[in-house]
C-alpha cells in the first residue's frame, strides 16, 4: 500500500519488515512469527532453575535470568497483589464491596505487566487485573473505587499512565493501539501494553487492534492471560488455534508463548518485548499461560463447568509457591526480608478494609450529573423531581 502523505496517510518507513532490532536479540521477525514450540519458563514448578537442556527452546527463543533485584522487586507486588485478592474476596462476601473478579493464580502475569513498563509508556488493564493496576503505582484503596460500585473509576489514568480497567471486552486493545498512534503522530516515545484474556482473543476488536498495529509498526504489546476459561466457555471451545500466540503470525507481527505462572520467564519475555517495541521492533503479542484458581467473579459457581481435579493440578503450578522457593534457596528472599514483605502487604489490606468499611456518602442526584455535557430537557425534569422528592424525604425525618 502506498498512499500520499497528503491524504494523512502512510510514510514509506512505517511499513514492511523492520529487521534490525530483532536481529540485535539474534532472531528475525520471520523466525519470531512462529512462537517457540515450547513455551517459555526459567524456573521450575518446585522453584529451581531449568537448565537450557530442560529449557529446550529453538535458537533465538532462550532468554536470560532478570537480576534478583528485578525479581525480588517484582515478588514484592506478588505478595501484596495474593494479600489483596483475599481481602477484596472478604470485602465482598461481608457487602462491602460489589464485586471483584479474582486475580488469585495469575499473580504473576500481572505483576510481569506492569513492571515491564517505564513511567512514561503506558497500560491497558481489563476488570481481572487490579494487581496489575497496583504495580503501577495506583493505591488499592484507589483501585477498589470501581468494584465498590462507584460511578467513577477511583484514580486518574493520566496520574499513573494507567488506562480505566475496561469491563466491555477487547475495547482497552482498540484504545491502547489508537494512543500509540496519537503519541507517535506528537513525536513521543511511549510503549504500550494492552491486556486482555482468551475469551477477549475472540472479538472482533482482537482482530482489528493487532492488524492496525502490525501495519502501522505500532509499539503495542499485546498481552493475552489465558486462564482456560471465558465465565463458563472452556479454551477448547474459544479457539481452534494450535495457541493464542500463533494469532500473531496471521497478522505478521511476533508473538512468544510463556509460561504465566512463572514471573522470572514473564519478566524475561515481556522485558525483551518492550526493548523491541522500543527500538521500532514492535508490535509484539505474549501468551501467559496461566489458570483462574478462583470464580470468574463472585456471582459464578465454577464447580458446574470444571472438575476440582484440574484445579488441584494447577494448584502444583502456584506462581507465589514458586517464586519464593526460588529467592529463598538463592538466599535473596530472607526471614526478614520476608516477614517485612508480609508486613506490608498486611497495611495494605488493612487500609483497604478501612477505606471500603466507612461509610460512603452518596448523593443521588450524582445520578444526572456526567451523562450529558449539557443535559436533555427531560433528565432535568427527572432531576428536579428527584430533588423535591429528597427535600420531602428530608423534611419529614426533620
Ligand atoms: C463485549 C462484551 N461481551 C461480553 C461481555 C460479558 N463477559 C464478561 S467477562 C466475559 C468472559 C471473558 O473471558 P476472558 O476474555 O477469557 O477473560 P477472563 O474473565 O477469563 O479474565 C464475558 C463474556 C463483556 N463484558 N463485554
Ligand atoms: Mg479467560
Amino acid at each position: 500500500m502506498r498512499e500520499n502523505a497528503a491524504d494523512g496517510a502512510v510514510a514509506d518507513d512505517q511499513v514492511g519488515p523492520a529487521a534490525e532490532p530483532h536481529t540485535s536479540f539474534g532472531i528475525t521477525l520471520e523466525e519470531y512469527l512462529l512462537p517457540a514450540t515450547r513455551r517459555i519458563q526459567l524456573v521450575s514448578e518446585d522453584g529451581r532453575e531449568l537448565s537450557p537442556e530442560e529449557q529446550d527452546v529453538e535458537s533465538g527463543h532462550e532468554y536470560p535470568m532478570p537480576s534478583d533485584d528485578e525479581l525480588l522487586a517484582a515478588y514484592r507486588h506478588l505478595v501484596v497483589g495474593r494479600r489483596v485478592n483475599d481481602q477484596a474476596y472478604a470485602l465482598v462476601r461481608q457487602g462491602r464491596m460489589a464485586v471483584y473478579p479474582s486475580s488469585h493464580g495469575q499473580e504473576a502475569s500481572e505483576v510481569a505487566a506492569a513492571v515491564c513498563l517505564g513511567k512514561d509508556d503506558w497500560l491497558f488493564p481489563t476488570y481481572r487485573d487490579t494487581v496489575a493496576v497496583m504495580s503501577r503505582g495506583v493505591p488499592a484503596t484507589e483501585v477498589m473505587v470501581a468494584f465498590q460500585g462507584s460511578w467513577h473509576q477511583g484514580y486518574n489514568p493520566s496520574d499513573y499512565n494507567t488506562s480505566v480497567q475496561s469491563t466491555p471486552l477487547t475495547t482497552q486493545m482498540l484504545h491502547a493501539v489508537g494512543l500509540a498512534q496519537a503519541k507517535r503522530l506528537k513525536g513521543e516515545d511511549a510503549v504500550v501494553l494492552a491486556m486482555v484474556g482468551d475469551g477477549g482473543s475472540s472479538e472482533g476488536d482482537f482482530h482489528e487492534a493487532l492488524n492496525f498495529a502490525a501495519v502501522f509498526k505500532l509499539p503495542v504489546i499485546f498481552f493475552v492471560q489465558n486462564n482456560k476459561y471465558a465465565i463458563s466457555v472452556p479454551l477448547a471451545r474459544q479457539s481452534a488455534a494450535p495457541t493464542l500466540a500463533h494469532k500473531a503470525v496471521g497478522y505478521g507481527l511476533a508473538g512468544e508463548r510463556v509460561d504465566g505462572n512463572d514471573l522470572a520467564a514473564l519478566l524475561a519475555v515481556l522485558g525483551r518485548a518492550v526493548d523491541l517495541c522500543r527500538a521500532g521492533g514492535g508490535p509484539f503479542l505474549v501468551e501467559a499461560d496461566t489458570y483462574r484458581m478462583q470464580a470468574h467473579t463472585n456471582t459464578d459457581d465454577p464447580t458446574r463447568y470444571r472438575d476440582d481435579a484440574e484445579v488441584t493440578e494447577w494448584e502444583a503450578r502456584d506462581p507465589l509457591r514458586r517464586m519464593t522457593a526460588f529467592l529463598t534457596e538463592r538466599g535473596v528472599l530472607t526471614e526478614e526480608v520476608s516477614a517485612e514483605i508480609q508486613q506490608e502487604a498486611e497495611s495494605v489490606a488493612g487500609e483497604l478494609r478501612e477505606a471500603m468499611n466507612a461509610e460512603p456518602e452518596v448523593d443521588p442526584l450524582e445520578l444526572f450529573d456526567h451523562v450529558y455535557t449539557v443535559q436533555t430537557p427531560q433528565l432535568a425534569e427527572q432531576r428536579e423531581q428527584l430533588a423535591e422528592e429528597l427535600s420531602r424525604t428530608e423534611n419529614k425525618e426533620a
